[in-house]
């Protein structure tokens, strides 16, 4: 397990980097918020049993791919494909399957894109490839899947058909929410750029030179302010 804690451990850090650049050139993040999880071995050998795996350690690492898992959340459904691109592209990533449940949801409703990708761990004397799963959905798919997550294990699988009517009408409403909050954004950014595009907005690449007087841009300079200009 702890190869896989370390492998874990290595895409979070990716991840806080491509969150923290994309804040600073953009003023905006596509990641929401990222969480980690190892399986429990309750959970995993009760995966291994559904799964008809055999119950050696060879056959659960070669069978189960989310002995390791990061669950990301983004704000809107673009994001979760831009921030598996910048994942995916990294040399040391290396994409073992993809699951695309935002472009075909499960029959119950549920999305989610899951990638499964293999990264090595560099060890005392050996490289050990790790499989970690990412998750990656938006807010409102997080929502659904943890509130059906919830029932389906209060209920041990026998949900009620009632209440898996409920489930699969609040999951197209979260898809409804998803897509006009989407809609929402895409207009924002048109509005952004036609302000930047109007005659009357202030340009800076238009403006003259600016002359400043000495003591000013050596001051600006200090405190890294003309970087921002
Ligand atoms: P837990 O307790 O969350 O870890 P398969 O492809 O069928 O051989 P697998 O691994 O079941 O094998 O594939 P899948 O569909 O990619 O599911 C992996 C994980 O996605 C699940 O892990 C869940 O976390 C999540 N998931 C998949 N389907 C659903 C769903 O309908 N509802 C919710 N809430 N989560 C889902 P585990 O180990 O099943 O569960």
């Amino acid at each position: 397990m702890m190869g896989y804690k370390f492998g874990t451990d290595e895409l979070m850090t990716k991840i806080n980097i491509l969150k923290e650049e994309f804040t600073h050139i953009h003023q905006y993040s596509p990641i929401e918020h990222v969480t980690s999880r190892l399986k429990t071995p309750e959970s995993l050998l009760e995966k291994a049993r559904r799964k008809n795996c055999p119950l050696t350690f060879e056959d659960i690492r070669k069978n189960i791919f989310d002995i390791a898992g990061i669950r990301i959340t983004c704000s809107f459904i673009s994001d979760t494909y831009r921030v598996a691109d910048m994942l995916t592209g990294q040399s040391d990533v290396e994409v073992i399957e993809i699951k695309d449940y935002i472009a075909n949801p499960k029959p119950n409703g549920y999305k989610s894109l899951h990638v499964i990708v293999e990264i090595p761990v560099f060890m005392t004397d050996r490289v050990q490839p790790v499989l970690v799963e990412l998750q990656i959905r938006t807010i409102a798919m997080d929502f659904w899947a943890s509130l059906e997550h919830k029932i389906f294990y209060k209920y041990r699988g026998a949900i009620p058909v009632s209440l898996l009517d409920e489930l699969t009408d609040a999951a197209e409403s979260a898809n409804k929410l998803d897509v006009k909050m989407e809609h929402l954004h895409d207009e924002i950014g048109e509005i952004k750029n036609s302000n930047l595009d109007a005659p009357d907005s202030i340009q800076l690449s238009s403006m003259p030179p600016l002359s400043l007087p000495r003591e000013l841009l050596a001051s600006l300079l200090e405190r890294g302010s003309m970087g921002r200009l």
